[in-house]
């Protein structure tokens, strides 16, 4: 049974009437129950998860890469951050050649449903003059909550291509920044104070994303039955696609072997 049909026989079966709403320029939905009682979209939208999964790891082909040093010599409040030096976090590998800092997401198969962002902002820290974490997750319409832990200044630049284009200046003790993104786009970070600083903001507008670890896996939950396209995104080596047909309850699995050219 398909999504489409078993959603719809849960809206029959509950005898729900949905009503959209335009609030500032962001839809909202109302869910009217026969009894008269209206419950939030949290609970609507729940109908709207599924019960199985998607994991895999990520892995690079070939020689392992050599890992490059980073000089904070230019600012000695980041440079006394670092009593051992600073390595690039580009191309991050492990065990088996597994790839660190990989966004595995659902490009496509969702359709037309719409998930509400979470309240909790997704926290973007400047610590020890790198940005943590350096792949940052997060949903369309949720707060970003930039910090900085530093004793220095950064300036937080994000370079989106289909969102606003800010910079802002953070002093140390500065109160958090706070941001949206509107629209699903992965952008580069970088700071105009310290051009070794370089992090990137992933936005989607649902929850099925997850940046692999030092294992290079990664972990989707809770996704609906259906066919999808699952991307696989590394900042240096670029996007792998894989299809798959997701049944209910079920746990898939899935590599992703970037196989550099020569030339990278
Ligand atoms: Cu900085």
């Amino acid at each position: 049974m398909g999504i489409r049909t078993k959603y719809l026989q849960l809206v029959a079966a509950t005898t729900m009437a949905f009503s959209a709403a335009s609030d500032a320029g962001r839809t909202t939905m109302a869910i009217t129950r026969e009894s008269g009682a209206t419950t939030n979209i949290s609970e609507a939208q729940s109908d709207l998860h599924g019960d199985s999964t998607v994991s895999g790891t990520v892995k690079l082909a070939g020689p392992q890469a050599v890992a490059t040093h980073i000089s904070m010599a230019a600012d000695p409040a980041c440079l006394k951050a670092h009593p051992a030096p600073v390595m690039s976090e580009e191309v991050v590998t492990g065990a088996n050649g597994a790839l660190k800092n990989v966004i595995v997401f659902v490009s496509d198969g969702l359709g037309n449903r719409a998930f509400d962002p979470p309240k909790e902002p997704a926290v973007f820290d400047q610590k020890s003059c790198s940005y943590n974490p350096h792949i940052l997750g997060m949903r369309a319409g949720q707060t970003l909550r930039v910090t900085n832990s530093d004793p220095t200044t950064h300036n937080i630049h994000p370079v989106p291509q289909n969102n606003r284009e800010w910079n802002m200046s953070q002093p140390p003790l500065s109160p958090p920044i706070e941001q949206t993104f509107a629209r699903e786009e992965i952008i580069p970070v970088k700071c105009n104070i310290h051009p070794w600083m370089r992090g990137y903001i992933a936005v989607f507008k649902h929850p099925y994303f997850a940046v692999t670890d030092k294992n290079g896996s990664f972990d989707l939950k809770n996704v609906p039955p259906g066919e999808y396209t699952i991307q696989a995104w590394h900042e240096k080596y670029g996007v792998l696609t894989q299809k798959l047909n997701l049944a209910p309850n079920q746990s898939q699995g899935v590599e992703f072997v970037f196989k550099p050219r020569a030339a990278d």
